[in-house]
């Protein structure tokens, strides 16, 4: 078992809070938190956790789409490593706690290993990914998929709301996109990924638990449909003569709401964003942009399910005399998490007198794409109604500090195999 380090799991609450608050302070609005990938208010918070980083004895550097990692490598740089972090972009008008938790658990965890003289045989780097919600670009874990070598150069044409491309983002915020490639890691020295995130839904608050283990990160399907009708003035054309874009796009959102509702597998679809043109009060809707975000537990019903609705889609068209384009623009099957990483978490949340329930995420994580390097595994903390994406967001010190002291208590534990091979991490 080990020597267990003495905690102040109160203070490492305390802490985590006033981190979580200053970086919530951290916007590109006054009145609430929208912090999108390359953008000044990225490179402000940037700025704050290399200085966490640093004030905690870590090296810190940066890679070409503005990963922020603090280094500890008591074993030198040679040794293996333990990657823990998650992201500090935000969704529009965001709460403080998705993503930010993941990077301020790690950051207090690694200082309290360190400051206690542990000298493990690995070294351990935090990470503060800038693009895991996809808010800026239509592109989403761009730089989690950077660190596992599975960057898609195709991101780089996508261009934001002000028609920005990914590549000159990269290159205003500094960067060199030729470096990219540069900022994989070598799969042979990695170990495993763990990530601490808030919950984003009910289920420990229903079960009184503070903290969860996650058993799999549901895949997900990001689509764009734009439905092209005929604008017309909106007192002369009778109903039954026209071609109304936006009831044919909200024809097919009730399609998609209706597949999601009839699976058997969880799945959960999504109509977040709709623009209309000419978008005038008394002019016929002409065309209309919507997204769809579609999930599930089993990526094939996930598949069926984009199937059924291309069909339902083009049908509602045809009765309507509309057009219909539908294109995916991301796409992440799920990812199973390590067992025994589950099991690794599930014994340090047991050290601290508490039983985690095992439970899939429907959010998705930058853990599907850490996946590709190595074995992933995470850990939720419960979450105030199960409320996220919204301002009313909320964790408390105690969870946080239940939280990072599991981490510390992992990462005790967690010794590298006497055969010396990278991986830790038995399957
Ligand atoms: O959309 C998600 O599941 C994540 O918050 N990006
Ligand atoms: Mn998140
Ligand atoms: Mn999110």
């Amino acid at each position: 078992m080990g020597q267990s380090i003495p905690l102040d799991i109160e203070a490492l609450g305390r802490r985590a809070a006033s981190m979580i608050e200053a970086l919530g302070a951290i916007s590109s609005s006054p009145d609430h938190l929208t912090r999108l990938f390359l953008t000044p208010e990225h490179r402000r918070a940037a700025d704050l956790v290399a200085s966490w980083m640093r004030d905690a004895g870590l090296g810190v550097s940066e890679d070409a789409l503005g990963t922020v990692r603090g280094h500890w490598w008591p074993a030198g740089e040679e040794a293996p490593r333990l990657l823990l972090g998650s992201h500090i972009d935000t969704v529009e008008d965001a709460g403080k706690y998705d993503g930010c938790m993941g990077v301020v658990l790690a950051l207090l965890a690694v200082e309290t290993i360190a400051k206690a003289g542990l000298k493990p045989a690995y070294g351990i780097d935090v990470l503060a990914f800038g693009d895991e919600e996809g808010s800026r670009f239509p592109t989403t874990l761009s730089a989690s998929s950077a660190i596992a070598g599975v960057f898609q150069p195709s991101m780089l044409v996508a261009k934001d709301a002000d028609g920005v491309s990914f590549e000159d983002a990269v290159r205003a915020y500094g960067k060199d996109p030729a470096d990219i490639p540069s900022a994989a890691y070598d799969p042979n020295r990695v170990i495993a990924y763990v990530e601490a995130h808030i919950e984003q839904g009910p289920v420990l608050e229903v079960e009184d638990q503070p903290l969860g283990i996650v058993s799999a990160i549901a895949g997900a399907s990001r689509l764009s449909v734009t439905v092209t009708g005929e604008a017309g003035h909106a007192g002369t054309v009778p109903m039954r003569l026209r071609h109304d874009a936006l009831l044919g796009a909200a024809e097919m959102a009730l399609a998609v709401e209706k597949i999601a509702k009839a699976d058997r597998h969880g799945m959960v679809a999504t109509v977040g964003r709709v623009h209309v043109d000419p978008g005038a009060v008394n002019v016929i809707p002409a065309r209309v942009v919507f997204t769809i975000d579609l999930r599930s537990g089993s990526d094939s019903s996930r598949r069926d399910a984009l199937t059924r609705f291309e069909r339902e889609a083009h049908k509602i068209a045809d009765h309507r005399g509309l057009g219909v384009v539908i294109s995916a623009f991301h796409e992440v099957a799920t990812v199973p998490c390590y067992r025994d990483l589950e099991v690794r978490l599930s014994n340090a949340v047991a050290e601290l007198g508490h039983r985690a329930p095992v439970m899939p995420s429907g959010a998705g994580h930058d853990g599907q794409a850490v996946s590709k390097l190595c074995p992933v595994g995470m850990l939720f903390v419960r979450c105030k109604g199960g409320v996220s994406h919204n301002p009313a967001e909320y964790a408390s010190p105690a969870d946080m500090g239940l939280a990072a002291a599991a981490l510390v208590r992992f990462i005790e534990r967690f010794e590298l195999p006497k055969t010396g091979s990278a991986t830790g991490v038995s399957t």
